[in-house]
């Protein structure tokens, strides 16, 4: 439904259906067959983990978000005089608190036409789609609600030139193969005259790196298990939460945070809507998330790989995060 505000509209379009509850089962069908068992991040994000996630932004020890606030508060005039850009794309927009930034120096510059924001999380799309429309007199919203690696042939065509925001480091959670296929299937997202906008977490002490997924308050444990909650109630699992332990640790070699959940104790778990018995021995581990943290010359890789050149990479005094510019090459 559309409905006008001050000149403005907002509309949500949801991509999601019954299809995608078999998404679900197969990830979880395939992922705890393997040898290794493992569950795709994106099944975090129900309304309970999108909450838990908005809480883990707010960390002490994340310092992923206020540090890419701070470098979009520095640069965002720049980025959009720059670029021209009329209409955002954001894609995992989740509760888009930093995206306020880009809009409103697009306001200042005065070419703000529109905002989409695309995310699996329906609740947090429709929050954020009434919000700005709210707040952005005459801004045109369509929000979609959908998996930006299968949805985004539903983008609308660009009202101008666009910028396409992927904040959060939520690139990392790609492995590294997939994240080129990825970046490369953006490219038409993008457009020969559009920009993508890059959120990565940079390589750095893995002592601090481990202290952001490690909390002290315990909000990244909670989110982590709460996988399993998504998984008890869509496919009427069985998994004992209590029985599984949250670890995360910055694997050295391979430059990423892994998260896990871990079994205290031997146990078996059902599946019913695959009618699925799964056997977790003790200790036994199950990969829920990787974090994958950045070089300059890792993100140059990647954007080449997918026929992509970096503008500019903006990154904060103390070189944590970074935020880059990246165009079609
Ligand atoms: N951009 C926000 C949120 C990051 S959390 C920030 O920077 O704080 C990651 C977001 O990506 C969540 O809102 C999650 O629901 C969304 N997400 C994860 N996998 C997705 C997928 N395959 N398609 C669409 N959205 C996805
Ligand atoms: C969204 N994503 C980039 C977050 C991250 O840091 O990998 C999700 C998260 N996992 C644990 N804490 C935060």
């Amino acid at each position: 439904m559309t409905e006008p505000t001050l000149q403005g509209t907002v509309e949500v379009r949801s991509h999601l259906g019954p299809d995608d509850e078999r998404t679900l089962a197969d990830d979880v069908l395939d992922g705890l067959t393997r040898p290794l068992k493992e569950l795709p991040p994106k099944h975090f994000y129900d309304a309970r983990g999108s909450e838990l996630f908005d809480a883990i932004c707010e960390l002490p020890e994340y310092y992923q978000t206020r540090t890419e606030r701070l470098i979009l508060q520095a640069r965002a005039e720049e980025i959009v005089q720059r670029t021209g850009t009329v209409e955002l794309v954001e894609l995992g927009s989740g509760s888009a608190t930093k995206t306020r930034v880009l809009l409103d120096a697009m306001a200042a510059a005065g070419t703000l036409a529109r905002y989409v924001p695309v995310d699996v999380s329906a609740t947090t799309v429709h929050a954020v789609a009434e919000l700005f429309a709210d707040e952005y007199p005459g801004l045109s919203v369509i929000g979609l609600v959908a998996d930006f690696e299968r949805h985004l042939k539903h983008l609308p065509a660009p009202a101008g030139p666009r910028l396409v925001p992927f904040l959060g480091g939520t690139i990392g959670n790609f492995p590294p193969g997939s994240r080129r296929r990825f970046l490369r299937s953006l490219r038409d997202a993008i457009g020969p005259h559009g920009h993508l906008l890059l959120g990565t977490d940079l390589v750095k002490d893995p002592r601090v790196v481990e202290a952001a997924y490690n909390d002290s308050a315990g909000v990244t444990a909670q989110f982590n298990l709460n996988v399993l909650h998504v998984v008890n109630r869509e496919l009427g699992a069985n998994f004992d939460v209590s029985a599984f332990e949250h670890v995360a640790f910055f694997d050295r070699e391979r430059e990423w945070i892994e998260m896990r959940l871990r079994a205290s104790e031997p146990q078996h778990v059902r599946v019913e809507a695959l009618d699925l018995e799964v056997a977790f021995a003790a200790r036994e581990e199950m990969r829920t998330e990787i974090s994958a943290k950045f070089t300059p010359q890792r993100l140059r890789g990647d954007l080449a790989a997918a026929g992509m050149e970096l503008v500019e990479m903006f990154t904060d005094p103390d070189g944590l995060f970074a935020v880059s510019l990246a165009r079609i090459a």
